[in-house]
């Protein structure tokens, strides 16, 4: 009898230290290694809801989450980096195993972040850049190229203008182009702009064209609207060509340049970036010319890299996801196949 007790109390023994061993591992992983099968905790701090590509961009992120079993405490910053800063800030507060964030300006980063890192937070940077005094502040960044889609929409519109013979309606010896910019300040609109004019510069007669006028639309439809609005006022027979740093703003401007009298896509020559639904169905109705596509759907590889992260593993430090050009001729046949 008392060889058994002493079996029995032996094995309690090693039961109980294995569990501690356990809870220290993951006390340690409870810093996030995740690597324990502890359900990992995200803090996400998303800029807002101002274009369809920002709504496709959140549900990717919340339908990834779901799909990956992590928990997401999701923080919708209203436009404000105040907000993100605050949310970011309470995030570290409560604990979270990896913070991610859509940062709405590329500068005023280095505090907050500083501070996730003195709490041992990992952090993934989402869709727009930052600029930061250390770059180990971050771990990860996944987005699109901003330059390259600002370059290929000046080599489309400059070959568009060659092939379909266009002339300056002015009568004039330049294509005048007006740009509806995105959020000052946000690295999108700075590189969009950067990779429009470089791609002007190298092209074989930059003298071609003239950007008359370049103003924030804010990334919406509505202030783009107002902004074509005064475009059109101050410069209506001279327009050649709309570029938009996003399709929610040319799809504001359509409506200027029809309340105007004239033809979108026809009288004014338009290319956005982002690729939404919204914007295929505006070139099916003939009403503008090319969107080059800005990919919102980054939920998958967030997660998949904060596993990573997580789990001990090396991630790269930056990735771009795959985006294409669809001109109006491919609209009617591919808008079937958009998801977002
Ligand atoms: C692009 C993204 C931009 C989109 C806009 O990466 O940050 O913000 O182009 C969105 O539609 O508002």
């Amino acid at each position: 009898m008392k060889k058994i007790i002493a079996l029995l109390l032996a094995s309690l023994m090693m039961i109980v230290a294995a569990g501690c061993g356990g809870g220290d591992q993951a006390k340690s992983s409870g810093s996030g290694s995740g690597g324990n099968g502890k359900k990992i905790t995200m803090g996400f701090s998303q800029i807002g809801a101002e274009s369809e590509w920002r709504t496709a961009n959140t549900e990717s992120v919340k339908q990834a989450a779901k799909d990956a079993g992590i928990d997401l405490q999701f923080s919708d910053a209203q436009q404000k980096q105040e907000n993100q800063i605050k949310a970011i800030r309470s995030f570290i507060a409560q604990g979270v195993d990896i913070i991610a964030f859509v940062p709405i300006v590329e500068t005023g980063w280095d505090t907050v972040l500083k501070e996730a890192k003195d709490a041992k937070i990992p952090v993934i940077v989402v869709d727009r850049d930052v600029k930061l005094s250390d770059d180990s502040l971050y771990v990860a960044k996944i987005g699109t190229d901003s330059v390259t889609e600002g370059k290929n929409v000046f080599k489309w519109v400059d070959e568009y203008m060659t092939k379909q013979n266009k002339k300056p309606r002015d009568g004039g010896s330049q294509f005048n182009v007006v740009v509806l910019e995105g959020t000052v300040g946000s690295s999108v609109a700075i590189r969009r702009q950067e990779g429009f004019k470089d791609a002007m510069a190298a092209s074989a007669d930059a003298s071609k064209y003239n950007i008359l006028a370049s103003q924030t639309g804010e990334f919406t439809r509505q202030k783009g609207q107002e902004v074509m609005e005064s475009f059109l006022k101050s410069y209506g027979p001279k327009i050649d060509i709309l570029f938009a740093h996003n399709d929610d703003m040319a799809l504001g401007a359509i409506q200027a340049i029809e309340k105007a009298g004239l033809k979108p896509g026809k009288d004014i020559t338009i290319i956005s970036i982002d690729g939404v639904k919204g914007m295929f169905q505006a070139m099916i109705d003939g009403k503008s010319n090319c969107t080059v596509e800005c990919n919102p759907l980054q939920g998958p590889l967030l997660m998949e890299t904060a596993k990573k992260i997580l789990n001990g593993e090396t991630v790269e430090k930056l990735v771009y996801v795959d985006e294409g050009i669809f001109p109006a001729d491919v609209a009617e046949k591919t808008l079937p196949e958009r998801k977002y």
